[in-house]
């Protein structure tokens, strides 16, 4: 695989989203894929998640993951500026446990996409997978590890006996 710059971004609100959040890099480790994990907050920071988002294609980038909780816009925001496939991420929150964050990642007006996943751990892996599954597309090689990861999951689940 020719990849030597990282081809997925994974940006997030808040440092405090990192431990959840790193679920996708590991998810993107376990595949070899360059990646960056960075923070940018859509209110904090609006003019550097503009400039992130509009520079993203051209530094390399070919799926942004986008994680974010409470009134979570940052992957509205990022997809507004970018053609660039935007995964996002839903935190779980202290208030609503999540489901604000969810609602704002996922009630994307009809035009601009964000494919969001779960709230929480099993939102930011899944990110991570569906990702490599995008860059498959482009690097066959991707593939058929991820052929063989599903596999090897689905031989441990064989092997379970309860009684
Ligand atoms: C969002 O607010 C972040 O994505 C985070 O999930 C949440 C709380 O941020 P901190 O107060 O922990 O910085 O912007």
């Amino acid at each position: 695989m020719e990849m030597s710059k990282p081809v997925v971004a994974i940006v997030m609100g808040s440092k405090s989203d990192w431990p959840v959040m790193k679920k996708a890099a590991d998810a993107l480790k376990e595949f070899d894929i360059p990646h960056i994990s960075r923070v940018i907050s859509a209110h904090r920071t609006p003019d550097i998640a503009i400039e992130f988002a509009e520079n993203a294609e051209k530094d390399g980038v070919e799926v942004i993951i986008a994680g974010a909780g409470c009134a979570a816009h940052l992957a509205g925001v990022i997809a507004g500026k970018t053609v660039l496939p935007v995964l996002g991420v839903p935190m779980e929150s202290p208030s609503l446990k999540g489901l604000d964050s969810l609602l704002s990642t996922v009630q994307m007006p009809g035009g601009i996409p964000v494919g969001t996943l779960a709230i929480g751990d099993a939102g930011a892996k899944n990110a991570g997978l569906f990702a490599v599954a995008i860059l498959s597309g482009k690097y066959p090689q991707l593939r058929e590890k991820l052929k063989n990861y599903r596999k090897a999951m689905a031989d441990k689940v064989k092997e379970i006996i309860l009684e």
